[in-house]
């Protein structure tokens, strides 16, 4: 079925890829990916090869990479090579021990048109939380091939190289929940803005395991000049948010969840833009705990909670 082997088109990919004008390359869309779960990897071609239609899109599945399914397209024949991993994964309490190694999408793709490849694969523990999971990428076309396939070495900046692998970035560790006398802060995070925006949301959960009531009623954040916490109200048939007047109550025994399209804080006057995978050290101001510290994850737009932003 297949014409040449991953390890052949690489070799040849070699003779061909020399003087191949810098242009836009082969990345994923930003998306969430993280260690022990299933990741939608969407692959974009931006160009053919020096001017020629794109014939093939073949990607190798890195090891610790398994449960690979790729989504079949219009107008592409869709092969895939099966093969043993060097080490087996575990997957819902069994083995894993084979499974797909390369994609190879057949079809053909004018250089002037651009195109999505998508696949869904389990990221496994083999992976670190805030690494980032190569997969290299072969491009044929008529006469030649643009070979994705320079992984960066640790420490080594990515944009030095000049046909680097996509690369799906990995949600970075959980941060511990924080404690503050009878109250658990968990998962602050924030969310990446656009330029020139001046406000940003944060969110996180609240347990109150005490047996007395307290109240948020502010905070700060290190990029903006003030902190406020905000609920949606519906005012006709638009949603609007308001400043929850006199903080937020957090009952005895109750887990206030702030989160996109519900209870949020809101991040007043930005100074800049918040980028994806910062962390940014801000406090939560409690009527009777005080001051807390908390750390923000900056999360992309398509971060968890993104889903949750349609109005009810
Ligand atoms: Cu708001």
């Amino acid at each position: 079925m297949k014409t040449q082997t991953f390890a052949g088109a690489l070799g040849a990919a070699v003779l061909f890829a020399v003087a191949t004008p810098s242009l836009a390359h082969v990345t994923f869309e930003p998306g969430p990916a993280a260690v022990n779960s299933t990741a939608k990897a969407v692959l974009r071609i931006p160009h053919g090869c020096d001017g020629q239609a794109t014939l093939k899109v073949r990607v190798r599945i890195p090891e610790g990479v398994i449960a690979v399914k790729p989504m079949p397209k219009a107008g592409w024949a869709l092969d895939t090579a099966q093969g043993p991993y060097a080490k087996p994964s575990m997957l819902y309490g069994k083995p894993v021990a084979e499974g797909v190694t390369e994609i190879v999408w057949t079809g053909s793709l004018p250089d002037a048109h651009y195109d999505e490849f998508v696949f869904q694969a389990r990221i496994t523990d083999a992976f670190q939380p805030g690494q980032t999971v190569f997969f290299p990428v072969v491009q044929e076309c008529a006469n030649g091939q643009e070979a994705w396939t320079e992984i960066p070495a640790e420490g080594q900046d990515p944009h030095g190289l000049k046909m680097p692998a996509p690369g799906l970035k990995l949600a970075g560790a959980q941060v511990a929940a924080v404690k503050a006398g009878p109250l658990t802060i968990e998962e602050p995070w924030s969310r990446v803005t656009p330029a020139g925006a001046k406000v940003g949301g944060g969110y996180l959960r609240i347990t109150n395991t005490g047996t007395q009531p307290d109240r948020l009623v502010g905070g700060t954040f290190p990029l903006a000049s003030r902190v406020e916490v905000h609920e949606m109200s519906m005012s006709g048939d638009v949603m609007r948010m308001k400043a929850v007047e006199g903080g937020l109550a957090i009952k005895p025994g109750e887990t206030v969840e702030l989160k996109p399209g519900g209870l949020h804080l809101m991040f007043m006057d930005l100074k800049e833009p918040l980028k994806e995978n910062q962390t940014l050290k801000g406090t939560l101001v409690f009527e009777k705990a005080g001051p807390v510290e908390v750390t923000y994850t900056v999360r992309g737009m398509a971060g968890s909670g993104a889903a949750a932003e349609h109005k009810h």
